[in-house]
């Protein structure tokens, strides 16, 4: 049976939601209607939020003047649920450092940095490991790069595979860290334990045992 704080929404259900790019545009606001479509579906079932950017960032994309996101979802869940609100309250949160362990953390980024270093592209900038709360992000040209940077970069990369062969490297060496190396954006890629993806929150929900969870994401 679903749990007493859900008992009286006619479907006990709940629906969660990714934002970039399916509650507002990706890294942007969402709109009014959205915002008001949501208050109605949270007359029904259960709605969460599960965005991969941190809870300052969603919060900005998701709060409707003064009123705080986490009073207008059931769950909250940013960075993928490593930060985690139920009815406004917080669950446990869990981090990269507390999970990889100092230790192993600065073998591998020294690691990294020294592969760096060594590395032959036509352009460095700065910030080489950009170190966040749930994962760390690699990039070999560096996060400062610009705009143009960023395009030449991904052109280049598309030929010479300089991401694809650093983290086959990374993934040989460190495997026994239970890491995942993702090649996603432009210039970099993201390290993170093994299953830190949008299916990391649901350990939050189980709980409240609902009858079925609906994700929309994009
Ligand atoms: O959303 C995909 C990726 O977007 C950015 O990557 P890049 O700077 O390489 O374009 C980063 O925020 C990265 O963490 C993210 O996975």
């Amino acid at each position: 049976m679903v749990s007493a704080d859900f008992a009286e929404r006619p479907v006990k259900k709940l629906v969660l939601f990714d934002v970039d790019g399916t509650l507002s545009p990706a890294r942007q606001r969402a709109s009014p209607e959205i915002i008001q479509l949501l208050r109605e579906l949270r007359k029904q079932v259960a709605i969460g939020f599960v965005g991969g950017s941190d809870l300052v960032k969603i919060s900005e994309q998701l709060s409707v003047g003064d009123i705080n996101v986490l009073e207008e979802f059931d769950f909250g869940f940013a960075e993928n649920g490593l930060t985690a609100y139920r009815l406004g309250k917080p669950l446990e949160s869990q981090s990269f450092i507390k999970t990889v362990g100092e230790k192993d953390y600065q073998e591998l980024v020294n690691f990294i940095l020294h592969y760096i270093a060594d590395m032959n592209i036509p352009i460095k900038r700065g910030t080489f490991v950009e170190f966040r709360n749930g994962m760390i992000n690699v990039s070999p040209i560096g996060r400062n790069a610009t705009v143009q940077e960023r395009n030449d970069f991904e052109a280049y990369d598309k030929e010479h595979h300089v991401r694809a062969d650093f983290v086959e490297i990374l993934r040989e060496k460190f495997g026994r860290l239970n890491l995942t190396f993702s090649i996603g954006g432009q210039i970099s890629f993201d390290v993170f334990p093994h299953g830190w993806d949008k299916t990391y929150c649901l350990r939050h929900v189980e709980k409240d045992n609902f009858e079925e969870i609906h994700f929309f994401g994009d």
